[in-house]
């Protein structure tokens, strides 16, 4: 048994080093053995409850986000109708779309204290500790790609829960508050409504999320149905800014 459990835990390793590396170098140019080696440091060896977030540091310094004015896509609780939009349509670009979101999305990851391989399997959930490796690369990913953002910055919210800015959620916690108002010119809120619509742009919520922004940032806010993203994202003829 134990020699059983060591090949298929040497195999899980492997394969996720692959699925790293595969998906790493479909971004041209960039070095992905050691972009692998600056990300397996952070965890790799340590109790996977205590990987602070600043761990990343030097995998975020060799693989920093490329800003790209005016294009920044955030999104908290929409991921599908994003990504769904973003794949079909060249308009904006969304942490997942730049190399280290691409590699990690939909990926779970941690180590072990005394040993030197990358498990996928036994690792902490979301919510079991707040120091697990996923959540903390995210957090780390999401201050980064915050920090870079500039020009007019959308966001997508959904506007099918009562609170569509949460204070807890990454967008909330991190993204909103490191927009830095010398280079962010505005924030624009697409609230993602459905038939039964349950927050308007008057939601209590986004009063919040106003006070959050550093001051000189403007901020704009409009609801448009899930539908009219679809139909925009399958219409390739349509200008990105006729969307909504
Ligand atoms: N691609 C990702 O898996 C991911 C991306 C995970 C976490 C954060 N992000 C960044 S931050 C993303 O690019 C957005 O710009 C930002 C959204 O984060 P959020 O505001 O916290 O939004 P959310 O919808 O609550 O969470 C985003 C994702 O985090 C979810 O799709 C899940 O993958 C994960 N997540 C959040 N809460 C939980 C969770 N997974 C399991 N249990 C949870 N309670």
């Amino acid at each position: 048994v134990g020699v059983a459990l060591g090949v298929t835990l040497r195999h899980e390793n492997d394969t996720f080093q692959e699925t790293f590396i595969s998906r790493c170098e479909k971004f041209k140019g960039s070095d992905c053995q050691k972009i692998w080696r600056a990300f397996e440091q952070a965890y790799v060896g340590r109790d996977p409850c205590n990987v602070p977030m600043e761990e990343y540091n030097p995998l975020v310094a060799a693989a920093p986000p490329q800003p790209a004015c005016n294009r920044i896509m955030l999104w908290s609780k929409t991921k599908d109708v994003v990504h769904d939009f973003t794949e079909k349509r060249d308009c904006f670009g969304t942490l997942e779309d730049t190399l280290l979101g691409s590699v990690l999305d939909d990926l779970t990851w941690c180590g072990k204290e005394g040993s030197s391989e990358t498990f996928t399997t036994g690792c902490p959930g979301w919510t079991d500790c707040e120091k697990n490796p996923v959540r903390s690369f995210w957090y780390r990913a999401s201050a980064a790609f915050a920090d870079a953002a500039c020009g007019d910055v959308t966001a997508m919210l959904n506007g099918s829960i009562s609170t569509p800015f949460y204070p807890t959620s990454i967008f909330g916690s991190i993204e909103v508050k490191r927009l830095n108002s010398t280079r962010v010119k505005s924030l624009n809120v697409v609230l993602v409504t459905e038939q039964n619509e349950v927050a308007n742009c008057t939601n209590a919520s986004l009063k919040d999320l106003q006070k959050e922004l550093d001051k000189g940032i403007k901020y704009n806010c409009k609801e448009v149905e899930k539908s009219q993203i679809e139909e925009c994202a399958s219409d390739p003829q349509k200008p990105c800014g006729a969307c909504w």
